[in-house]
């Protein structure tokens, strides 16, 4: 982990090019200049400073140093004139090529998965993102462990290899899954009181909405627009880390449970989604997507990609979907043509601003009737218990008495 020391530390940032790829029967276009891009931001928010670039055209990654022989010559020749501490690898290294870039280098080495890591433990602010967080971390160097442990025993092998090294290894294994269990049962805990409290929101049948998207699309700004909360909203990326829940009034008599979440990055690392997943998958529970996109970014395509590819993961679907093309107060937004085919609603908007807003409202409503039935009926004063089950499940919009029993227009759920 990078340690914020007095000093600012200096970073080479390192990304190989692997040129346009298939996947899924599709051609993925190379964006490894983007990720650089982003990974700058990493690096930033880390609190890191960037102050140069290398970027390897090659068909794979090497497996033994990342990048080939003369490129790692090219990167030491380039630490020497920026003066740089560090290198931060775009992809999670190996075991093997973080020793041998180490060994080659004499830097201090890290990757992207690294500097996320640290970000989130910087950010970290409940219980439940601090155990999260250290989780993480704790599976990362454990696999980085078991790689080294089997670089050695392929070294060495057979009698009097077993030196002093690999017993430290084994202790430092035996603490690491020590630590992972407590933690887990420690997790556990906290998600089952969490558990709780939805049930509780559940019960009190308010409909609820989850706002996700890529890391600095707005979605905070959004919810404290939309609901008068206070959240934190900061130009930096992963500010949300801990689901926040805020009730927003429709204006209609109809209310929703608006829930902030933490945004999705590309190559979000594996060990973070499975720490984080109970976080992640709070959208899992709710009846609306508010999909927030930052449709100034230039590289808004793909975060709308990675973000349907997260959800898709972590098994969210089946969902209403509302797409809110964010931040069109922006210049770079006026001249676009902003669609999501996959969106069974599109917004165009600026949290910041204001606009959209009442649109918003407008269709949320609109879904959550949609999923209801009107009736207009009248109940026999002995029936009033079923018109109690109408207010506590559905909508009521008017109850008159009247003498012959009583006149209820309400939006019934479906189910
Ligand atoms: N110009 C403009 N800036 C916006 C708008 N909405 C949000 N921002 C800015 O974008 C930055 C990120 O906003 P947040 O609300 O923190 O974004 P987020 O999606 O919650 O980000 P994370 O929690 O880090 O994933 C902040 O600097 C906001 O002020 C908008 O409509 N227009
Ligand atoms: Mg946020």
């Amino acid at each position: 982990m990078i340690e914020i020391k007095e000093e600012i530390e200096r970073f080479i940032l390192i990304g190989v090019s692997l040129g346009d790829t298939y996947k899924n029967g599709k051609i993925q276009a190379d964006d490894t200049a983007e990720s650089i891009i982003e990974l700058k931001e990493l690096v930033k928010t880390a609190g890191g400073e960037t102050v140069g670039v290398l970027i390897q055209n090659r068909e794979a990654v090497d497996k033994a140093t990342y990048f080939g022989k003369g490129k790692v010559e090219e990167l030491k020749a380039l630490a020497a004139e920026t003066g740089a501490t560090g290198i931060v690898s775009d992809d999670e290294l190996t075991p093997a090529q973080l020793s041998n870039l180490e060994e080659a280098l004499d830097l201090k080495i890290c990757d992207r998965t690294q500097i996320i890591l640290e970000i989130f433990a910087k950010h970290a602010l409940t219980r439940e993102g601090k155990i999260q967080v250290e989780l993480a971390q704790l599976k990362y160097r454990q696999s980085h462990l078991i790689g080294l442990g089997g670089n050695l025993s392929r070294q060495g092998g057979g009698i009097g290899t077993r030196g002093p090294g690999e017993k430290k290894l084994e202790t430092d294994r035996r603490l690491i899954r020590d630590r992972i269990s407590e933690l887990n049962n420690e997790l556990g805990n906290v998600v089952r009181t969490r558990d709780v409290t939805r049930a509780q929101r559940t019960k009190a049948n308010i409909p609820s909405a989850a706002i996700v998207g890529y890391t600095n699309a707005g979605k905070s700004t959004l919810l404290n627009k939309a609901t008068g909360a206070s959240e934190l909203e900061a130009d930096m990326l992963f500010a949300t880390l801990d689901p926040v829940v805020r009730e927003l009034d429709l204006g209609t008599g109809q209310k929703v449970l608006m829930t902030d979440t933490v945004g999705f990055v590309r190559k979000l690392p594996h060990h973070l989604v499975d720490a984080f997943r109970s976080t992640l998958e709070e959208a899992k529970y709710s009846d609306i997507i508010v999909h927030v996109v930052d449709a100034s970014n230039p590289d808004m395509e793909k975060q709308i990609e990675v973000t349907y590819e997260t959800l898709d993961n972590l098994g969210i679907k089946g969902k209403t979907f509302v797409t809110f093309f964010n931040k069109c107060d922006k210049p770079e937004t006026f001249d676009l043509q902003l669609k999501d085919l996959r969106a069974d609603y599109v917004i165009k908007g600026s949290a910041k601003a204001g606009n959209g807003l009442d649109e918003l409202k407008t269709v949320l409503d609109r879904i959550i009737k949609e999923k209801r039935n009107y009736i207009e009926k009248v109940f026999s004063f002995a029936e009033a218990g079923e018109i109690q089950k109408i207010r506590r499940n559905g909508q009521i919009i008017s109850e008159e008495y009247k003498e012959d029993g009583i006149h209820v227009k309400a939006f019934v759920d479906r189910t």
